[in-house]
């Protein structure tokens, strides 16, 4: 739907995003719904857990998080001028929300990103044994972020499901700094 894209490019325009989630947390789908696959053109070059998207002047970074130690201090290079850190979870993925928790927290520490927005995606609300977004919250004590502004969406990225409201949110924050 090209007049989606347009809204969503003009929601962008001159961002710089990071997308961080487990493996599987649905990531990739999520930017589909954002760009579609035509605006979405990949750069390999920085390591196969990283990508880096720009569409205009919008750049969209897209990291898996997790068991990854040796690659964790070249990213760091990528935290400047970030406005906001969208963590995608896997609302079915209990096991490994603690491991999203440490991963988000120990991001968070780092002094490039004290500015930065947090939005949390609580992606696949569609399967019947999906975590509420207010459960998410909880184990990922975001409330503790309290200085910071921070929000949690619940969403599906199969059907798009709650991506235009997160989208609003993500232009209030852009409006507000
Ligand atoms: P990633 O980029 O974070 O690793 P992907 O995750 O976007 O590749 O998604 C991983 C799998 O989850 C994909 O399934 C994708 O279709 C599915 N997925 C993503 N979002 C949702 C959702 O909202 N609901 C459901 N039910 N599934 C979702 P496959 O089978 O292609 O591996
Ligand atoms: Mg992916």
């Amino acid at each position: 739907n090209p007049n989606r894209y347009r809204s969503l490019s003009t929601v962008f325009l001159e961002m710089h995003l990071i997308i961080v989630g487990l493996d599987n947390a649905g990531k990739t789908t999520i930017l589909y719904q954002f760009l579609t696959k035509e605006a979405v053109q990949t750069s390999p070059t920085i390591g196969s857990n990283v990508e880096e998207i720009a569409v205009k002047k919008t750049r969209f970074l897209v990291w898996d998080i997790g068991g990854q130690e040796s690659l964790r201090a070249s990213w760091n290079s990528y935290y400047c001028n970030t406005e906001i850190v969208i963590l995608v979870v896997d609302s079915t993925d209990r096991e490994r929300l603690t491991v999203t928790k440490e991963e988000l927290h120990h991001m968070l520490a780092h002094e490039d990103l004290q500015n930065a927005s947090v939005l949390v995606l609580a992606n696949k609300q569609d399967m019947k044994n999906s975590m509420s977004a207010a459960e998410i919250s909880q184990s990922l004590t975001l409330s503790s972020l309290n200085a910071r502004s921070w929000h949690i969406q619940a969403c599906c990225a199969l059907t798009g499901e709650g991506l235009p409201a997160s989208l609003d949110w993500m232009r209030s924050r852009v409006v507000a700094n």
